[in-house]
Parts: C-alpha cells; sequence; structure tokens
C-alpha cells in the first residue's frame, strides 16, 4: 500500500477512473493521483475512516450499471468523514482487494485501540455521573444523603422503580455504616454513587443487545446502532438518523463527541417516546370526555382468561393477547390464592369452578 497501485474508482452517473493510490504514511492518508480539477480533494484521512467494506456493497456499486461487470471479490468501498461518504474502489486482482481491505483494516483498527473505545465508554460514563453528582452535592461536602441520592438517580434513569433504589440505597448506607469509617457523615461518597447508579440503572436485557452489536466493549458506533436498528427493529436508518440518536439520547459529552452510544444513552433512545407502542400524543384524551358515562362505548370482556366454556375451558395467557390485539380495553381477571409444591404462595387466574387449567397472575398482568 505505501509503494502504491492502480485501482478503479466508481463513481455515480457510471463514471469510472483509473487512479494511482498510495499512502502517506507521515501524513497518515489515503492519496491518489489527483485530477486537474479537484487536486486538493485526492486524498482521504485514515482517521477519518469509519469502516472498510469488501465487495460490491455500497450505494454506488449497487446502483451503478457500470459497476456490473467488475468482480464482487475485487470491489470494496471507503467509508469516510461526516457524511459517511464511499470511495468505491475496484482492484484488478483479488489479492490486491485482499491487501488493501486487510491492511486499511489493521490501521483504522490501530488507530481505534491506541484510546481503547471499551475503556473511553466506561471512563466517560464515570466522568458523567461524577459531574452529576458535583452539581447536585448543593452542600459540597461530599455526601449525598438518602432523598438526594433518590432524587439523582430518578433524575438521571428514567424508569428505575422508587423501590429498587430504596431498597439497594439502604443496603449500601448499612455497609457503610458498618463500616471503619463510622465517624464520617450517612451518606454516599461519589464511588459509592457511582456504583449504586450502575448497579440500579443497568439494565441487563439492554446490555446485552449492546454488547452484542457494539464493535467496542461498552458503546455503539453509529454504524453499530445502524445495524442494530436495521436487524432488530426494521429500520432502514440513515447515519443522519442514527447521528441525531446519539445527540439526543447520550447524556455522556465526551461520548457524544466521540459519535458513540454508552449504555445510558441506549437504554434512554429505547425507552423514548419515539420506541415506544404506545402513541405519547394519546396521553392525554384526544376526544371529549364530558358527556354522560353511557354515551361511551367501551370494548370489553368477561372471563378474558377463558378459551371455551366456563366449566370445562381452559386457561391461557394467549386469551389476553387476542383481547388486547383486537382493541378491548377492559379485561377480567378471577385472582385466587395457591400454594404449589414447595410450599410456596403463588396468585393464580382461574375460574372459581374450574381450576384444573390455570395461569399465574404476574404472567398475565405482564
Ligand atoms: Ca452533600
Amino acid at each position: 500500500m505505501y509503494t502504491g497501485g492502480q485501482l478503479v474508482k466508481v463513481r455515480s452517473a457510471s463514471r469510472v477512473y483509473r487512479r494511482f493510490y498510495w499512502l502517506d504514511e507521515e501524513k497518515g492518508e489515503l492519496r491518489w493521483e489527483p485530477s486537474k480539477k479537484d487536486s486538493d480533494k485526492a486524498r482521504v484521512r485514515l482517521s477519518d475512516i469509519h469502516e472498510v467494506r469488501s465487495g460490491k456493497n455500497s450505494e454506488v456499486f449497487l446502483s451503478v450499471d457500470a459497476a456490473e461487470h467488475f468482480p464482487n471479490e475485487c470491489a470494496f468501498s471507503i467509508v469516510y468523514g461526516e457524511e459517511y461518504i464511499t470511495l468505491d474502489l475496484v482492484a484488478s486482482t483479488t489479492e490486491e482487494a485482499n491487501i488493501w481491505c486487510t491492511g486499511l483494516r489493521h490501521l483504522i483498527s490501530g488507530l481505534a485501540t491506541s484510546a481503547s473505545p471499551g475503556d473511553t465508554a466506561r471512563e466517560a460514563r464515570e466522568k458523567w455521573l461524577s459531574d452529576m453528582f458535583s452539581a447536585a452535592d448543593v452542600n459540597s461536602d461530599g455526601f449525598m444523603d438518602e432523598n438526594e441520592s433518590i432524587q439523582l438517580i430518578k433524575s438521571l434513569s428514567d424508569g428505575v422503580r422508587d423501590n429498587v433504589i430504596k431498597t439497594k440505597l439502604r443496603e449500601y448506607l448499612k455497609s457503610i455504616k458498618t463500616g471503619p469509617e463510622t465517624d464520617q457523615p450517612v451518606g454516599l461518597t461519589q464511588p459509592h454513587f457511582i456504583e449504586l447508579f450502575k448497579d440500579v440503572a443497568t439494565r441487563a436485557e439492554v446490555y446485552f443487545i449492546l454488547v452484542r452489536y457494539a464493535s467496542h466493549e461498552d458503546a455503539m458506533s453509529v454504524d453499530d446502532l445502524r445495524s442494530f436498528l436495521e436487524m432488530e427493529q426494521g429500520i432502514n436508518a440513515s447515519p443522519e438518523m442514527c447521528l441525531t440518536i446519539v445527540a439526543e439520547c447520550e447524556p455522556s459529552a465526551q461520548l457524544r463527541e466521540k459519535r458513540m452510544l454508552g449504555i445510558d444513552g441506549f437504554t434512554r433512545y429505547l425507552t423514548c417516546d419515539k420506541c415506544a407502542l404506545f402513541n405519547p400524543k394519546k396521553r392525554t384524551p384526544t376526544q371529549d370526555m364530558n358527556r354522560p358515562f353511557s354515551h361511551y362505548f367501551i370494548s370489553a370482556s368477561h372471563n378474558t382468561y377463558l378459551i371455551q366454556d366456563q366449566l370445562s375451558g381452559r386457561t391461557s395467557l394467549s386469551c389476553f393477547q387476542t383481547v388486547l390485539e383486537k382493541g378491548c380495553r377492559c379485561v377480567s381477571f378471577d385472582v385466587w390464592s395457591f400454594v404449589d409444591n414447595n410450599n410456596e404462595k403463588n396468585l393464580m387466574v382461574h375460574h372459581p369452578r374450574n381450576n384444573r387449567q390455570q395461569v399465574r397472575l404476574h404472567l398475565s398482568v405482564r
């Protein structure tokens, strides 16, 4: 790559150009022999490259007729810059294409690992939490009492239940009180707060999705987010849409600058109104609700849990799903307590005259 070689550049409008390409090691740039028209533009900084994609897998390759006769194994695209532009190239042989792809990827990953994004994501999260702690510690004594801690955690992690925070917080405070520094004020120190926040606000199921798509351990790049949206959500997202998500949801300024989404930003995105099944416009009544009750029709069901009649019919969770999908907004449960084989008490849903088929209450409600 340093000595360079001939490559064919494919552009939209079916134009192809044969140019000499080489790596300028000193400047960290991929360069090519320029045309007179754009002599200054014939370069891409390695640090601006997001991805080196093998094969004819870019918009240009897939849309330009002239690209059809190039072998797929010789083609590759370099995705770079803020606009995620592609430089679409074709080598003379498969070997040559492999050298360019492997070499460029190696150089890019070298640049990336010099400041490990995994560490960056963890450090950025802790920096964000430290800043939030300092701003909320109004008397600047380095401690947060129980109420202050609960309020701060709630404000930073929308959706974590109060009782979960309280239970964990009391466990932490108890362990601090019985520790060696008992003469210090009762409250959370900054490291304790960060530890507690991570404990209560990190949702395991969200974290598993994040690490499955993150090309680095604890944060998603814009490309990772695009893959997630396409594979899991069925959304054909543009890079701009992904950048907007990062800008709107990622709380850490450091990660936003790096155009990455950490666990808190990803959780915020998944729980925001844009991802909600419920139409946010309908959170408040959209119809006239001041008329007498009998003027309204409300789709309701009786003995929702029964598949057939109430004497011999089976009870099934799917009944709730079916009626809700049909627009029913009033469902009925018959709840009975039941002692199972482990001598544990459970709440079960079944008909009073037919308890042979039962489903657990918590499953029905979920
Ligand atoms: Ca304080």
